[in-house]
């Protein structure tokens, strides 16, 4: 402002401009300022506004934009100084990556294939990995396969010759997952080995697979003698683990999703023959009927010690279908941090599923009895396998919705095992699991069922949106009981608190 004295000096807030202009643009990866472009939309206007506020919708995530805001009046046009604006930068939130367009396969051979692709035209943000999806084409979809990478690439593995595979590819970045990649199919060979280019000569070929063979032969020599002199069960248990550290991990199939239950049980479950178990004593009950421990003595294997979970006489149909899910499920699984199925008895009663067997019994009760009596490292070593446990059921897609330490096993050496299964029973039979309403939701109305408040993820309570980050939260929790030597979650605060 310039008044009488030829000295500019600001004018204060007592003096209105109308109308006020706004200005855009955006800085995207580069630190030069582009315009914006017509895409973006601005909510009264962009000119001419009175009112000192304006929303502006349909930027683009993750992208540095600079707002400037320019006051003018009447005598704009003609002031000779130059106008002052004032300016503001802000980034956009991340959002999931718009779809990978090209797939491109190469060294296909009767087993294998190496795929790779573009990143995604919109990434959107950082991408954290990528996802594929693999299918037979043949085959129904439920039964796909998913592997996970970092790298804008892939070596699949374990194929079918001859055979018709569909992939899809979906990126991830801090917001989620973005679409699946429109389908890529490719056949795979019936060669044994990769095709390999006109110039290449059979002399090559044999000294490679020659060579090829040789090294096979000293790996699995040295892995016999390490296996050997190994005594300690703990390197077991984490050579165990690896074992399933391979990135092609098959996703769990929800029971419930079958026709007809018995099929998931007799696809995923054996059949016991019930003389080969020899019940010893009750160890519990649990909501279906009594938990036995017992011994199981199968054909040509050697007697082992077992859990016997059994169902009570005069159950309904309904129940013999939920206490079985859980053998559906548990048998879907293989993994020294989850409980093992041994099998199901279903063609004599009592019904009957049987698991190895946990000497120690449930960790919340376990860490009670042995209140201060551990390190911090083993500790932590408990909360390490039940996160071991806990990721191969999320890279499995499978949300076990009532994580607790009341629901971990304990062996004789210390090892946690995820346990407890069950579909409606998750939420059902916890004696912690509580009806939700409207006061402790505190926002949302409950669809019905029981929820452990303690130990679930708000969204869960809220809305029941379980999911592996409410897995992830439960795990939290469980970190909590664990260090506190099996505390109550929130002490004595009631539900609603
Ligand atoms: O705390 P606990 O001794 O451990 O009491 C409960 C009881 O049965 C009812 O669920 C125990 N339990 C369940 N499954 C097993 C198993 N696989 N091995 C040992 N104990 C088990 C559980």
């Amino acid at each position: 402002m310039c008044s009488g004295q030829r000295v500019c000096q600001p004018c204060g807030n007592g003096i209105h401009y109308s109308p006020q202009q706004l200005s855009l643009r955006s800085t995207r990866g580069q630190r030069v300022c582009q315009p914006c472009g017509n895409g973006i939309h601005y909510s009264p206007q962009q000119l001419s506004l009175r009112s000192t506020r304006v929303s502006i919708t349909d930027l683009q995530a993750h992208t540095n934009y600079t707002f400037e805001i320019w006051a003018v009046n009447g005598v704009s046009p003609q002031s000779p100084a130059p106008q002052q604006a004032v300016s503001v930068t802000v980034t956009t939130n991340q959002a999931a990556p718009s779809p990978v367009s090209s797939i491109q396969a190469k060294d296909i051979s009767r087993h294998a294939v190496s795929l790779s692709w573009t990143q995604p035209e919109r990434p959107n943000g950082v991408i954290l990995e990528y996802e594929v999806k693999y299918y037979e084409k043949d085959q129904n979809e439920r039964s796909y396969r998913i592997m996970k990478t970092v790298a804008r690439a892939a070596d699949i593995k374990g194929l079918n010759p001859l055979t018709i595979y569909v992939f899809h590819v979906r990126a991830r970045t801090a917001a989620g997952y973005g679409d699946f990649s429109n389908p890529f199919e490719f056949m795979t060979n019936s060669v044994p080995s990769p095709i390999i280019g006109d110039g290449a000569n059979s002399t090559v070929l044999l000294v490679s697979v020659v060579g090829s063979v040789i090294l096979l032969l000293v790996f699995i020599a040295v892995f016999v003698i390490s296996r050997r002199r190994s005594k300690y069960s703990k390197a077991k248990q984490d050579s165990d683990e690896e074992k399933h550290l391979h990135p092609g991990v098959r996703i769990y199939v929800d029971p419930f999703t079958y026709e007809d239950p018995n099929q998931a049980v007799r696809e995923f479950a054996k059949e016991i023959d019930a003389s080969c178990i020899k019940i010893e004593k009750v160890i519990g009950i649990g909501e279906f009927g009594e938990v036995c421990s017992g011994r199981l003595k199968m054909p040509g294997k050697r007697e082992i010690c077992v859990a016997i979970k059994t169902l009570k006489a005069g159950y309904t149909d309904k129940q013999r279908r939920d206490f079985l899910s859980e053998a559906s499920i548990m048998g879907q699984f293989d993994h020294p941090n989850i409980i093992r199925l041994e099998g199901v008895v279903t063609k004599c009663k009592p019904v009957m599923i049987i698991t190895e067997y946990m000497e120690n019994g449930s960790l919340d009760a376990f860490l009670r009895k042995n209140d201060g009596r551990f390190t911090v490292i083993q500790l932590v070593g408990i909360l390490r396998g039940i996160a071991s446990g806990m990721k191969y059921l999320s890279d499995m897609s499978y949300v076990h919705r009532d994580l607790a330490a009341r629901n971990i096993l304990v062996n004789s050496n210390l090892v946690c095992k995820v346990s407890d299964f069950g579909m409606s029973r998750v939420l059902e039979e916890d004696p912690e699991a509580a009806y939700t309403t409207r006061e402790i939701t505190g926002t949302y109305q409950s669809q019905g069922g029981k929820i452990p408040i303690r130990w679930t993820a708000p969204e869960a309570i809220a809305y029941r949106k379980f999911t592996s980050a409410s897995d992830v939260w439960s795990y939290g929790i469980v970190m909590w009981e664990v260090m506190s030597y099996g505390e109550r979650p929130y002490w004595d605060m009631s539900n609603q608190d």
